[in-house]
């Protein structure tokens, strides 16, 4: 027996009278603004880079304290993170800080990326179990690191082997957004020549940072994304504090010869980071974390045949002869 499926577009203008299809808009809205959205960053550099100034700039409030003395001799990575609601006309986000104080803060720095693999595993890690559970009545809490702001220090140079050694591996299980940290203190001939290094340095490592080519959705997508590609890292500047330039409040760094005015692209492109980040590609970030790189920990520890399911009454992976007939819950996959 053969099914004919066809299909054809009737547009609005040849309906016979308003249906009200466009309303679905307005409804997948009330339900988005009702359950409201998370979102969470990590921030990773040596200390004094600015990192916690650059978040706090970067969505205009508090949402990172800067850290006190001990953390600052701190011989390990700690992490450390801090989660703010933050409202704007009506629409509530959940932003969660991941600071990571300590990272590359010592004349050793072997193996410090390790507190943070481990971090972003386990996250997926308990996603996961989340979505075994058998009795999946709420929304699974999102913990999963969305996006992670690697910080360069304005050297000049070009990447150092920490640099390397940390996107490398991290670029494989996080959308990672490389940032030149302080960038007021280059000249523009500096900004550029730096710019074009550590481009260059990226693609002779194979480090693959946000956004990756491969998961362009279409041919729109692409331009607009290649547009961002060829100019990161982003060369950022933050403060807390606010100035008066021609009668304008504006955030900017006050020295001894003028104005640094961070929103401004003219010196600095720390507007080109706020709208990937925020205005452009959040959501984006949202799904490639959950598509791209959740799936790949997924899949990967699904068919790891160790997988302990038994604390959670599943059967062990992968499932024996007869087993699933025994199994009285049943997953999810
Ligand atoms: N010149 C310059 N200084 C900055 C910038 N961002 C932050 N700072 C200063 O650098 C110091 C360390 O900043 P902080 O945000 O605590 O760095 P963190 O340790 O990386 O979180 C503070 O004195 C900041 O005022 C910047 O873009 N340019
Ligand atoms: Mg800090």
């Amino acid at each position: 027996q053969r099914t004919c499926l066809q299909m054809s577009l009737i547009r609005g203008t040849d309906l016979f009278g308003y249906v009200g299809i466009e309303a679905i808009l307005d409804q997948m809205k009330r339900k988005t603004m009702k359950a409201g959205f998370e979102f969470n960053i990590m921030v990773v550099g040596q200390s004094g880079l600015g990192k916690s100034t650059l978040v706090n700039t970067l969505f205009k409030s508090k949402v990172s304290r800067r850290s006190n003395y001990e953390e600052k001799i701190s011989k390990t990575v700690k992490l450390h993170s801090v989660s703010h609601v933050i409202e704007e006309k009506g629409v509530k986000m959940k932003l969660t800080v991941i600071d990571t104080p300590g990272f590359g803060d010592q004349i050793n720095n072997e193996n410090c990326w390790e507190p943070i693999v481990k971090y972003i595993n386990e996250q997926y890690e308990k996603y996961l179990r989340e979505e075994l559970c058998v009795n999946r009545k709420r929304r699974i809490p999102d913990s999963r690191v969305h996006c992670c702001i690697y910080f360069l220090p304005a050297t000049g140079h070009r990447l150092r082997p920490i640099d390397v050694e940390f996107m490398k591996r991290l670029g494989k299980i996080v959308s990672i957004v490389p940032v030149i940290a302080k960038a007021d203190t280059l000249t523009i001939e500096e900004r550029q020549e730096f710019k074009e290094r550590i481009r260059h340095d990226l693609v002779a490592n194979g480090i693959h940072v946000y956004p990756q080519k491969e998961y362009d959705e279409d041919p729109e997508d692409h331009i607009l994304n290649n547009r961002i590609r060829e100019n990161i890292p982003f060369a950022v500047v933050g403060t807390d504090k606010e100035h008066q330039v021609n009668g304008n409040k504006v955030l900017g760094r006050k020295t001894k010869w003028g104005i640094i005015e961070v929103e401004n692209v003219e010196h600095c492109e720390f507007a080109c980071l706020r709208d990937l980040l925020i205005r452009s590609h959040l959501q984006d970030l949202k799904d490639v974390t959950h598509n791209i790189h959740y799936e790949t920990y997924r899949v990967r520890r699904l068919t790891e045949s160790n997988m302990d399911f038994g604390e959670l009454g599943l059967p062990t992976w992968p499932l024996e002869n007869g087993t699933r007939d025994k199994c009285e819950s049943e997953s999810h996959l």
